[in-house]
């Protein structure tokens, strides 16, 4: 049986989730405790961060390299295609999801957090207790806003002009690049996760994110695209996608 250890609210966990799920490969999900369980992460990985895909003797780090060895591993269906036109535009729209729109969502998310203890609340895992979880929703909003402008104007605009020129195109095609799913979609979709959470997230989170991104009038179309994506593969039986 693959494992797949992760955060559960991590994007990039998400994406490997969702890849894992549109190739109908059963796996069992081994949760890290941020901190003291990355120790165990590294001692499997030789590197802290997760996802972390075992595969028997096999163990793969990286969102990117976990979603081409599943590629390898189960072909149907694939998430990087032959043709070298889509593969460019795939792996650019990868790249680009991971890096800069990771980089904002985050900022983005921690601003929400700051400003809403209820959010602050959800996100944490399960399993923190309750006085922790007590004294760090508690933080005063004053206190943490030290850290001011976290999610500044020109990032904030240029994050918006990126996500609605991908909702427009979304609104008369299903995927981002050629006409199956793909990585470009699953990496673009499991960012935005954290700008309003899909249902796969629990209902603690479901719906809820950043004000003003999560309620944008133009991304109405990008974050239903991402609920049907969400729907169709975390669905008890998923439909072959
Ligand atoms: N490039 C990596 C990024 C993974 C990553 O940033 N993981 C975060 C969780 S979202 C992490 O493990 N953070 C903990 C740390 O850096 O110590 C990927 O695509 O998998």
């Amino acid at each position: 049986m693959l494992e797949l250890h992760q955060f559960r609210h991590s994007a990039f966990c998400l994406k490997v989730r969702m890849a894992l799920r549109a190739k109908g490969l059963s796996f069992q999900e081994v949760e890290v405790t941020p901190g003291i369980g990355q120790l165990a992460v590294f001692r499997l990985s030789g590197q802290r961060q997760v996802p972390v895909l075992v595969d028997g003797e096999t163990v793969v780090a990286d969102s990117t390299a976990i979603c081409r060895y599943l590629d390898e591993l189960q072909p149907e269906p694939p998430l990087i295609p032959k043709d070298p036109r889509a593969v460019a535009q795939i792996q650019l729209i990868e790249d680009w999801a991971d890096t800069t729109l990771a980089a904002s969502v985050r900022s983005a998310l921690l601003q929400a957090a700051v400003d809403d203890s209820d959010l602050r609340s959800a996100l944490l895992p399960d399993d923190v207790p309750g006085p922790i979880r007590q004294v760090m929703t508690g933080v005063p909003t004053g206190w943490l806003n030290g850290l001011n402008e976290l999610f500044g104007q020109e990032e904030r605009s240029a994050m918006l002009n990126n996500l609605i020129a991908m909702a427009d195109a979304l609104t008369s095609e299903s995927v981002l690049v050629g006409n199956a799913l793909s990585l470009a979609d699953l990496a673009v979709a499991a960012q935005i996760s954290l700008l309003r959470f899909p249902a796969s997230s629990g209902s603690l989170l479901a719906g809820r994110g950043v004000p003003g991104i999560s309620d944008h009038p133009r991304l109405q179309s990008l974050f239903n695209w991402r609920d049907q994506l969400d729907d169709r593969l975390f669905q008890p039986d998923p439909s072959p996608v």
